[in-house]
């Protein structure tokens, strides 16, 4: 990213310089909708982020810039300062959170843009939260590990914007690192990195957006938490030691089917399918085997579109037309209810592919679909 921008806004508006912060957005291979039931998730970091430059400014208020959308916000450091934008809720939440666990933070000054597409499902506001989590840690010397870094990320998003989250995105954004995907076991917090080079093996890997975001996409993710949740609680009585989805089979999901709605199924037997496709996923890529890779993203997408029901039709459309024109493996990815399908193509079809699925979606929809082609990154750091 460009960030000279940046660099003269802050000069025009604080007379000064500030230190420059960065945290990426993500991509997910495998795994959505598992992290909040205690499994594994597959991301690895983009190259598409969030900058902050910022600098401590003495006081105990907090001025920001949002330099993408030309509004200023100020505020304080207590609770009952929070700010009415939306954007400047992020940081604020993160401020919060921050001195929640008992760590002193002062006012400062910041101008922050990025190029994290908003609403594609590459979780732009992971990468907001994680610049400002990581930028007070390292200029306050704080001493937060990097898991904490995350879940502060995460909390903001259960306490100041009302979606309650896994910790998948927060964690990649912090944790990524170029070249490599990371398998999260989100119940134990172990991680592996895992090379990944498609590249190397004469493939790419693209995102489509479909440029749609649907009305209250974060109620109705939060209801899915809800459904495995009930799933889980009707489990338990039978099965004590069934504390997430993660824990459960297919037969004990059966045992209970009377006892709760055929929603609830649904959604908890869609995730009891991903789970296993995560681990078949790393298990593929460590033999190099990109068909089985594909096919599973294929499985998880007619999952996420018909049991847990977080697809949509501009999505479901991207994802036939993926199939049809030989791409090995397709899905909607991150929360869903719009954003991007994640396409894993071979190199020489890459762009008579582009070119089609521009032509046929325009012609469906009367708009053009985006295409992003990624690479994976570093995590939180200094520029
Ligand atoms: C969103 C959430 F923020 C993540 O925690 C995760 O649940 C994802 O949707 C679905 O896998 O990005």
């Amino acid at each position: 990213m460009n960030t000279a921008s940046i660099r003269s806004k802050f000069q025009e508006l604080y007379g000064a310089e500030g230190i420059l912060f960065t945290s990426p957005g993500r991509i997910n291979l495998i795994g959505e909708h598992t992290d909040y039931n205690g499994a594994f998730v597959f991301p690895g970091a983009v190259d598409k982020a969030m900058v902050a430059e910022i600098r401590l400014n003495g006081t105990d208020r907090v001025r920001t810039y949002a330099l993408d959308l030309g509004e200023h916000a100020e505020f304080g450091l207590n609770e009952e300062d929070a700010p009415q934008q939306a954007w400047a809720r992020y940081i604020f939440g993160v401020c919060r959170e921050i001195q929640k666990r008992g760590k002193k933070i002062t006012g400062f000054d910041t101008v922050f843009a990025g190029d994290v597409p908003l609403g594609a499902g590459m979780s732009s506001s992971a990468a907001l939260e994680s610049t400002f989590a990581f930028a007070l840690n390292d200029l306050l010397s704080l001493g937060i590990d990097k898991f904490e870094l995350a879940k502060i990320g995460q909390a903001t998003e259960h306490n100041y914007i009302g979606v309650k989250c896994g910790i998948m995105d927060q964690f990649a954004s912090v944790f990524g690192k170029a070249g490599h995907l990371i398998r999260l076991d989100c119940k134990s917090l172990e991680y592996e990195y895992f090379p990944f080079d498609p590249k190397s093996k004469g493939y790419r890997l693209l995102l489509v957006d479909s440029v749609v975001k649907h009305e209250l996409a974060s109620s109705a993710y939060n209801k899915r938490r809800e459904s495995c949740e009930r799933a889980v609680a009707a489990i338990a009585k039978r099965h004590p030691e069934v504390k997430f989805l993660r824990d459960a089979s297919m037969a004990m999901l059966n045992e209970v089917r009377s006892e709760i709605t055929e929603e609830d199924y649904k959604r908890a037997e869609y995730v009891i399918g991903e789970v296993d496709r995560v681990l078949a996923v790393c298990e593929a890529l460590g033999r190099g085997d990109y068909d089985t890779v594909g096919k599973k993203m294929y499985e998880t997408h007619h999952g996420m579109s018909k049991l847990y029901e977080v697809s949509c039709e501009e999505l479901d459309f991207l994802n036939d037309l993926a199939k049809e024109l030989g791409v090995t493996g397709s899905r909607v990815m991150g929360g869903g209810f719009g954003g991007c399908t994640i396409n894993l193509l071979k190199e020489e079809l890459h762009d008579s592919f582009v070119d089609e699925v521009r032509r046929r979606y325009q012609a469906k929809y009367g708009h053009a679909p985006k295409f992003y082609d990624v690479v994976i990154s570093d995590g939180s750091r200094r520029l």
